[in-house]
């Protein structure tokens, strides 16, 4: 099938909540070839972006928010693996430690992230959804990475990553990590607002920003 009725109808599975059209798009467009992050990016996230906006006008809602993100997760176990194997490399770039703030458990792009992080030869410790501030900081003290990303979705979230970069410095292990953060709402004035020391829109912006972090 043309590749750009394989996107459309992508994006029409998520919008519907289609979970197992979506997952059937998935191998199939694998079968013929399709790059996954063109199908991620341009199919599946491009879809969650058109049920965000209809949610947001009142055109949606919850349930069909919840189904959304269910067709979003199947597709992406179909596609992320692909995506690791297509572009693994051998060198460990660093270390980076990543998971959504308290209260958030959003986590479709903050695992788009963090396979695209893997894929490009960073080690990475995916710690999950609604991580508390003090577990960030116990697995920044553990584990020393050189790199630790947070995830918000909700305007309401954004400032527990302000809290875990301050109680970072009241431990004394801020100067020993960089800090990324990333999300819907956050900006790149948000960042620097709170002290962050890099700051990405997207999946691909974030690999970018990262390798410039650990200075590679
Ligand atoms: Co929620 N939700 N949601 N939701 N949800 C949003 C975020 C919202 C914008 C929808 C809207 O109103 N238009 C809105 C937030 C409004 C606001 O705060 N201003 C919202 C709301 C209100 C809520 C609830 C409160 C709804 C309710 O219960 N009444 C609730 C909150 C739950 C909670 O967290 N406590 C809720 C729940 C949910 C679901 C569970 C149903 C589901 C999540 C499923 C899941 O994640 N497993 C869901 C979904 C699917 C969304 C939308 C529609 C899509 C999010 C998504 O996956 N986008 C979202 C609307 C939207 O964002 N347009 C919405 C696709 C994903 C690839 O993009 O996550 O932005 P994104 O990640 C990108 C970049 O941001 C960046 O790279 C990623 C890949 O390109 N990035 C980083 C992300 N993290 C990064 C980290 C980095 C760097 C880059 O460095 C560390």
């Amino acid at each position: 099938m043309e590749k750009d009725k394989l996107l459309e109808q992508m994006r029409t599975a998520v919008i519907e909540g289609e979970i197992e059209e979506g997952e059937a798009l998935a191998r199939r467009a694998l079968e013929e070839g399709i790059d996954p992050l063109e199908c991620i990016e341009d199919g599946f996230v491009a879809g969650i972006n058109k049920v965000g906006a209809l949610y947001e006008e009142g055109d949606m809602f919850l349930p069909e928010l919840v189904a959304a993100g269910e067709v979003m997760k199947e597709a992406l176990a179909v596609l992320e693996p692909e995506l690791l194997k297509s572009k693994q490399t051998r060198t460990i770039l660093g270390r980076v430690i990543i998971g959504s703030v308290a209260h958030d458990i959003h986590d479709i792009g903050k695992d788009i992230v963090a396979s695209m992080l893997t894929a490009s030869g960073f080690e990475v410790h995916n710690l999950g959804i609604d991580i508390p501030a003090d577990t960030f900081v116990a697995k920044v003290r553990e584990l020393q990475p050189d790199i630790l990303g947070m995830s918000a979705l909700l305007t309401t979230t954004m400032p527990e990553q302000q809290n875990v970069i301050e109680i970072l410095k009241e431990e004394g292990l801020r100067k020993g990590v960089r800090v990324m953060v990333g999300g819907a709402p956050v900006n790149r004035e948000w960042a620097e607002a709170i002290g962050a020391d890099g700051f990405a829109e997207d999946a691909v912006e974030a690999v970018k920003v990262a390798k410039t972090l650990v200075g590679s």
